[in-house]
């Protein structure tokens, strides 16, 4: 096999676009949360798909927007370092609405970074490969879909452009023999059997976090964290897990437990589900609220939290 091809795939967009819902689907399991909220992802994350020929390694990334607070200055570092030694650039946009500033603000991003100034290093590194991936065509009319096509291709003139759905699988063996296409030939870099480089706990933490996005509405989202304290094997009873969802404002608390504490329970029993398909195995899982004063402009919180950011 030495024509075996291998390497890194970015996937960048702003948030909400369905980067984490296409990394899922390529590889046909779930690894990343994914939610209608936008800024779902907060980590790197990498989902990982062997196949006989090659071996694509998936970045997914946090949506990259204006920063509103620490946090969301971290997700943006996370998208920027995300490119650091790619392969490909997928520049996912959902194609279901016209561009707009986020886009933009992404395209130039890419600008920046795959046509660096002639200087120092950037210089002499090999340039990623740039794909633009128009998601969510099933919301697109027929009759629309050139024009709307149009419109993305102006931002990044140089990229090849796919349509897809992730949820209904349209283009998709389309954009993975783009993909392999552009990858170096080399040999694999993850054992053919690993699908992300998250721990189980880790991704589990996620679950929790992506059910109790689903769940909640408006302003609460945004305000939530959650941290794992205990995951615990027993046996053939399963696993035992234990979270606390971290809020900013009393207020939030009561609306993330609800009436009697009904909401926890949906929130609880949802994500305990994923856990379940994602390890096939029982989970026992127990949640609690807590507040923290506005957490997310807090760096220490933020550190404890899992949210490192980087002094510029
Ligand atoms: N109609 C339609 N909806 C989609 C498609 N792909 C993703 N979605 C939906 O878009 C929403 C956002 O999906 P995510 O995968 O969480 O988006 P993301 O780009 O990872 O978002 P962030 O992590 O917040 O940056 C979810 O409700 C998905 O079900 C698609 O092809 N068509
Ligand atoms: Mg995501």
């Amino acid at each position: 096999m030495n024509d075996f091809r291998s390497g890194f795939v970015a996937v960048l967009g702003k948030p909400n676009v369905g980067k984490s819902t296409l990394i899922n689907a390529m590889l046909g399991q779930k690894v990343a949360a994914v939610s209608p909220r936008p800024q779902t992802t907060r980590h790197r994350q990498l989902g990982i798909l062997t196949l006989p020929e090659a071996q694509l390694v998936f970045v997914d990334t946090p949506g990259v927007h204006t920063p509103r607070h620490k946090l969301g200055q971290f997700f943006n570092q996370e998208a920027e370092e995300a490119l650091d030694g790619v392969d490909v650039v997928l520049f996912l946009v959902d194609a279901g609405s016209a561009p707009d500033d986020e886009d933009r603000q992404v395209a130039r991003l890419l600008g920046g970074l795959l046509h660096p100034p002639r200087s120092g290093n950037a210089a002499r590194r090999r340039k990623p490969d740039l794909v633009l991936g128009l998601n969510k065509i099933d919301l697109v009319p027929a009759s629309a879909e050139e024009a709307r096509r149009v419109t993305y291709q102006d931002l990044v003139p140089r990229a090849q452009a796919v349509a897809l759905s992730a949820t209904r699988g349209d283009g998709l063996k389309d954009l993975l023999s783009l993909l392999i296409s552009r990858l170096p030939v080399r040999p694999p870099e993850f054992p053919e059997d690993q699908v992300t480089d998250r721990y189980e706990r880790e991704i589990a933490t996620e679950l929790i976090r992506e059910a109790a996005l689903v769940y909640l509405q408006q302003e609460v989202p945004h305000a939530l964290a959650v941290r794992l304290d205990e995951f615990t094997e027993r046996g053939e009873a399963g696993a035992y897990l234990a979270a606390t969802l971290f809020v900013e404002r009393d207020s939030q608390k009561g609306i993330v437990i609800g009436d009697g504490g009904a909401m926890l329970k949906k929130i609880g029993s949802a994500a305990r589900k994923e856990i379940e398909s994602m390890s096939g195995r029982k989970v026992y899982l127990q949640l609690r609220v807590k507040v923290a004063k506005d957490w997310r402009n807090n760096e220490a919180v933020l550190r404890r939290l899992g949210y490192k950011i980087k002094k510029r």
